[in-house]
């Protein structure tokens, strides 16, 4: 598809564009009801759990969920290695393994907050989790095929095919060797101690901590090992930070800075608006980085903001509690919660718009009537 620029000249916007359309002044629409209908976020309410259950944790996934038969499955590691390595999941069931929890975020989260609203998943804060993953370290079995001197990259390719701004793919993904070779990056089999659901990448994943949720490629069918920068699709026209379809932006990676707060009190049904009963009411979420540990988490009640307790996290990318008692006095009230890490980065209080409407760590605002 082609269109006509103010400047008289015709494009290829189609191969261009990661979205179905320019971003959007208007009501939800239909294509994003089906996408949000599929994939979903953790309800808040479960940011009370260290380790979020499979069915609370948040899903995303850009094509259909593919079924595979681990009987007959096998990863294959090839590239630029000195030996092609073939392995049955039997096999990797029997290598050295790693277990850590990993807060995993998409790096759309909270797209559906900005304005003009880019069109794709209709994000509202909540697509995030923290799971404790299991498998065989990456570098343990880059090393066991010998990764050859100019080796740049390492490529994943997931099972799962479909076609996304036109252009026919399999979901695949890269991260730089030196990423790749990180000890904490696993290949992961095991969920919260069970076996992989189906939506979270059976029979075995990746698991970068750190990284927003793209890097971390179900379903893998193929890792390759590259001597220049992988070009697909999710690489090179998703998962960027650009201002607009022309721009060719720059790659999204490491999370940023988030922190979340359990909302209080009882939720009105529709509205989902917070009731609670005045008088001490304690105050808890989480936060979490891929930048720098978290240093410190402030509340806000009505603008006015005071640091919280912050927890240590269970390991270096986990997400940390935090919590602060509040008095509730009789009123409307707006409670936010705002995190700082060891970057210095901290949340925004507006977020800065880009194209795609990745990477929009805001601070989560809720309003609560005390009654
Ligand atoms: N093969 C494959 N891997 C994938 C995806 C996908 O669509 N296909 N989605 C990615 C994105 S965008 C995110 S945010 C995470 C979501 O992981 P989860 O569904 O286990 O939470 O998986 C990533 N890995
Ligand atoms: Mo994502």
């Amino acid at each position: 598809m082609s269109k006509q620029t103010p400047g008289g000249v015709r494009r290829q916007t189609q191969r261009l564009s990661a979205h179905s359309g320019e971003p959007s002044h208007g009501p939800l629409t239909a294509e994003e009801l089906q996408l949000a209908v599929r994939n979903h976020s953790m309800p808040l309410e479960a940011l009370r759990i260290d380790t979020t259950p499979p069915g609370l944790h948040y899903v995303l996934n850009h094509f259909d969920i593919p079924f595979i038969d681990a009987e007959h499955w096998h990863l294959r590691i090839g590239g630029a290695v000195q030996r092609s390595v073939e392995l049955s999941l039997r096999a990797l069931l029997r290598a050295p393994s790693i277990s850590a929890p990993v807060t995993l975020e998409c790096a759309g989260n909270g797209r559906s907050l900005l304005r003009p609203r880019p069109l794709s998943q209709p994000w509202m804060l909540e697509a995030v989790g923290t799971a404790t993953w299991t498998g065989v370290p990456l570098a343990y079995l880059l090393a066991r095929a010998g990764v050859d001197d100019d080796a740049a990259e390492v490529v994943f390719t997931g099972a799962d095919t479909g076609v996304q701004g036109g252009v026919r793919q399999q979901f695949a993904r890269s991260l730089p060797i030196a990423e790749a070779l990180r000890p904490d990056v696993v290949l992961a089999y095991r969920m919260n101690g069970a076996e992989l659901p189906p939506q979270h990448g059976y029979p075995l994943r990746l698991v970068v901590p750190g990284w927003y949720g793209m890097a971390s490629v179900k379903w893998l069918a193929s890792i390759n090992v590259v001597t220049k920068p992988f070009a697909g699709f999710q690489q090179s026209v998703a998962y960027r930070y650009q201002q607009d379809a022309d721009d060719a932006g720059t790659p999204v990676t490491w999370m940023k800075v988030r922190s979340l707060m359990v909302p209080p009190g009882v939720p009105d049904f529709f509205t989902r608006r917070r009731i609670l009963p005045p008088g001490p009411v304690m105050l808890t979420g989480r936060a979490w980085s891929g930048e720098g540990a978290v240093q410190r988490v402030d509340v806000g009640i009505d603008g006015k903001w005071a640091p919280a307790h912050l927890e240590h996290p269970a390991a270096p990318f986990a997400w940390c509690a935090w919590s602060m008692p509040w008095v509730a006095d009789p009123g409307e009230h707006v409670l936010a919660c705002r995190a700082t890490d060891a970057s210095g980065a901290v949340q925004p209080l507006e977020q800065a718009w880009n194209y795609q409407g990745m990477g929009n760590n805001v601070v989560q605002r809720v309003k609560v009537t005390v009654e």
